[in-house]
């Protein structure tokens, strides 16, 4: 008898990770229905090619209006797709962002989960397995000399972090008061072409390519010396499959276990375009000089500094590692390579 297709409701689907998962479970021939949200302008550019060309529509491909400050339409949407599994990366999801819209940020970020879980438990669809985008921002302030795992405490420098915190322990609470197969993966910064322009790594080889193609004069950051542990998104969305496969709910740390900071990130990324950079004074004052044309072409300003920085994190993954049989494939220098090289398609 021939196996039925399993079916996945992704909230968040247009986002980079969204976009990364979609491919994933096509490619488990999984049927898929995805959230959008309305808005002005195009925000499927991610997951056009899924779906949508002239000779060609995925019939094992849905995508619905909806958001998760809306519980009406969160509730219709699982009542009338019954999913198997439903992974949660809706959020608004920068940090810096959530310093400037707090209350949106909350009711995104952390109330979007009460709200599918809470349908899930009204519905009582106890079979529909429950993914929650947890993050390494829930760590936030911590030593300098020490990894975090499933055991480090909490402690969340935004309202972004606090959010994740809410949802973490929202999941949680669902697993263990209602029954719900319901786990938290707990990811570490994970990049890619794909990656929001906002974002620094994204940020910084886009400016660096401009700049070698005289397109622009200075790339301006905030905090130089902000450690990031960081992988790639194509890597982890195959953890939160894996975390829904597992013979029980539980929370997980993805991570790579290497670290670079902000300033080793521009400094590598520029190496790899051919401009060496060489640093001066400290402080707002630091600079990079291009050393073969002796111009400034990095600098800080104060506006992308945040009220509460995570100065550190490095992640412990070795549970996953263990028992979920996971680790990351791509190295940060093959991550680098991969943006720089998609980021230098666009001037050829
Ligand atoms: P992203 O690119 O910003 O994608 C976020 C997705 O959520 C987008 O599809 C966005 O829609 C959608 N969204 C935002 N607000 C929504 C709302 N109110 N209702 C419905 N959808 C909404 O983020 P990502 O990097 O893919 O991350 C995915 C998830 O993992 C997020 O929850 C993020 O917080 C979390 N996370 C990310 C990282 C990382 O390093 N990337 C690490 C740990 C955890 P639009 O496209 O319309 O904006
Ligand atoms: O910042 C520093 C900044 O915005 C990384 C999200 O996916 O990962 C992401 O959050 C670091 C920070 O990512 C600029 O201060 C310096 O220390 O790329 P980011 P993030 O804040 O770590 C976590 C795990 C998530 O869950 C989030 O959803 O870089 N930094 N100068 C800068 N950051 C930005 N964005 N822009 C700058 O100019």
């Amino acid at each position: 008898m021939k196996r039925k297709k399993k079916i996945a409701l992704i909230f968040g689907i247009t986002g980079q990770d969204g976009s990364y998962l979609a491919e994933f479970l096509i490619n488990k021939n999984y049927i898929i229905h995805g959230v959008k949200r309305r808005s002005s302008s195009a925000n499927t550019q991610r997951i056009d090619h899924l779906h949508d060309s002239i000779n060609f529509t995925n019939k094992n491909f849905f995508i619905h209006y909806g958001d998760v400050t809306d519980s009406s339409s969160t509730i219709n949407l699982i009542n009338s797709i019954k999913p198997d599994e439903i992974y949660n990366l809706a959020a608004q999801s920068h940090v810096k962002v959530s310093f400037d819209i707090p209350e949106y940020t909350a009711n995104s970020t952390a109330l979007g989960s009460l709200r599918i879980l809470e349908a899930l438990r009204f519905l009582k669809l106890n079979k529909t397995k429950y993914y929650q985008a947890s993050s390494s921002e829930m760590f936030g302030r911590q030593s300098r000399n020490k990894s975090q795992n499933e055991n480090t405490k909490f402690h969340p420098m935004s309202i972004y972090g606090v959010s994740k915190v809410f949802s973490y322990h929202t999941t949680i609470y669902y697993r263990e008061a209602h029954g719900i197969f319901a786990a938290n993966g707990i990811l570490f910064n994970h990049e890619s072409p794909r990656r929001g322009p906002t974002f620094v790594t994204k940020k910084i080889i886009q400016a660096l390519v401009r700049i070698k193609f005289n397109k622009q004069k200075v790339l301006t950051l905030g905090n130089l010396y902000a450690i990031r542990d960081w992988g790639h998104a194509k890597d982890y969305v195959g953890s939160m499959w894996k975390i829904l496969q597992y013979k029980k709910p539980d929370d997980w740390v993805i991570a790579t276990n290497h670290i670079m900071s902000v300033k080793e990130f521009v400094t590598v990324s520029a190496k790899k375009l051919g401009i060496q950079i060489k640093w001066i004074n400290k402080g707002l004052n630091e600079v990079g000089i291009n050393l073969s044309t002796k111009k400034k072409i990095v600098k800080v300003d104060k506006k992308y500094l945040r009220a509460g920085e995570v100065d550190f994190l490095k992640g412990d993954y070795n549970k996953a590692k263990k028992l979920l049989k996971w680790k990351p494939k791509v190295s940060i220098d093959q991550l680098i390579n991969e943006m720089i090289d998609d980021e230098l398609n666009l001037y050829e």
